[in-house]
């Protein structure tokens, strides 16, 4: 794209605007919209219904192969604000992936890092650099950055989940790089426990003292079972007494986030009860695994259902209003904004606004 050529009614400050562009070079006095009062955000509140993702993923089954080449059916979930770009906030891909019953989807590996929540179902198998992960309804599995992956359905049910990646981080740095992997043969091993738990996931606080070297920016532990994952809230909410629960997904040895530029969280809402209106900056997608109700992003309110997807943009807020209890599963790019030291929040809900007029600000 040639740089833009600006206008001035003087001649020879016309002249000069002229010189500017051939030089590709532009007057700042001349640019707007670069040092926004506040993020002037891009991407739109938006719901992809589960039900749509369901159907609609399950015609590609009938219709589009995977294997080389195809590689991955995925559908990417495109927020209508961002122009095109396959992507669900500006900083996160999000999208369903759809396995048939005896399919395989190769060995590959890349820079951009994955994870993949379970809404319904089970029987896939992901191998992450060799060691096999089965996938269940309510799990998290992770892929991180530059670890080999490939699927496999030894069932005869097809199954559905949700990727969410960081490859628009990635991207925007220029760091994006992809290989195939090195066998032509897909490993189709099962087991019944990962290694990755055998060493990190025994016993809550339990952690090995002679364990495998850990990788340097991300968890050593790469799936979350739904039965750990259910019985936590649960046990938080009776701890609490309050309507809702929140939990962040860690690493167990280390307590930071799973993935360096991806946190993830789960929300159990009881019924009739709602979680505090908040917003912050970054980016955040929203998968329902449970429950129907509510779901206000902005100025919308959704209507929500299992498998629903949805994209919260940067500063945007938004809470969970339950019709009956539900379970929210939620990813963001706050490690990316923490590190860089660009995190904002803030609590919109009454309890928010009495806490900050009682701090007398
Ligand atoms: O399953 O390996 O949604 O490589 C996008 C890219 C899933 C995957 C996606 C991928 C994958
Ligand atoms: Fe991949």
């Amino acid at each position: 794209m040639a740089t833009r050529r600006f206008r001035a009614s003087e001649p020879e400050l016309d002249l000069l605007y002229g010189s500017f562009a051939e030089r590709s070079l532009q007057p700042l006095w001349e640019l707007s919209g670069l040092l926004t009062p506040e993020p002037r955000v891009q991407g739109l509140p938006h719901r992809w219904p589960g039900r749509e993702l369901r159907e609609l993923g399950s015609r590609a089954g009938d219709l589009v192969p995977v294997d080389r080449g195809g590689d991955r059916r995925v559908l990417a979930c495109c927020n209508p604000g961002l122009g095109g770009a396959p992507y669900a906030v500006s900083t996160l891909w999000a999208a369903v992936q759809y396995l048939r019953g005896h399919e395989v989807a190769p060995a590959h590996r890349h820079t951009p890092a994955a994870l993949r929540f379970v809404v319904e179902g089970e029987g896939v198998w992901t191998l992450v650099d060799g060691d096999p992960l089965h996938m269940g309804a309510g799990d998290l599995v992770l892929t991180p950055s530059w670890t080999f992956h490939e699927h496999h359905n030894p069932g005869d049910r097809p199954m559905i989940w949700m990727d969410v990646l960081d490859l628009p981080v990635v991207a925007a740095l220029d760091a994006v790089f992809f290989e195939e992997g090195p066998s032509e043969e897909a490993d189709t091993r099962t087991a019944p426990r990962s290694a990755s738990e055998g060493w990190y996931a025994g016993a809550p606080g339990l952690v090995p003292v002679d364990g495998p070297a850990l990788p340097a920016h991300r968890s050593p532990l790469l799936a979350y079972r739904w039965a750990d994952t259910d019985r936590a809230l649960g046990a938080l909410l009776r701890t609490t007494g309050a309507g809702h629960a929140a939990l962040r997904y860690t690493d167990p040895v280390r307590g930071g986030d799973v993935l360096p530029t991806m946190r993830c969280e789960i929300t159990r809402t009881c019924a009739g009860a709602a979680t505090g209106l908040q917003r912050q900056t970054g980016g955040r997608v929203l998968c329902v695994l449970h429950g129907t109700g509510t779901v206000r992003i902005g100025d919308e309110r959704f209507p929500a259902e299992p498998g629903d997807i949805l994209a919260v943009p940067s500063w945007s807020p938004w809470s969970v209003e339950a019709g009956e209890q539900m379970d929210v599963f939620s990813t963001s790019d706050a490690p990316v904004l923490e590190a860089l030291g660009l995190m904002r929040t803030q609590d919109l809900s009454a309890a928010g606004a009495a806490a900050r007029t009682g701090a007398g600000r």
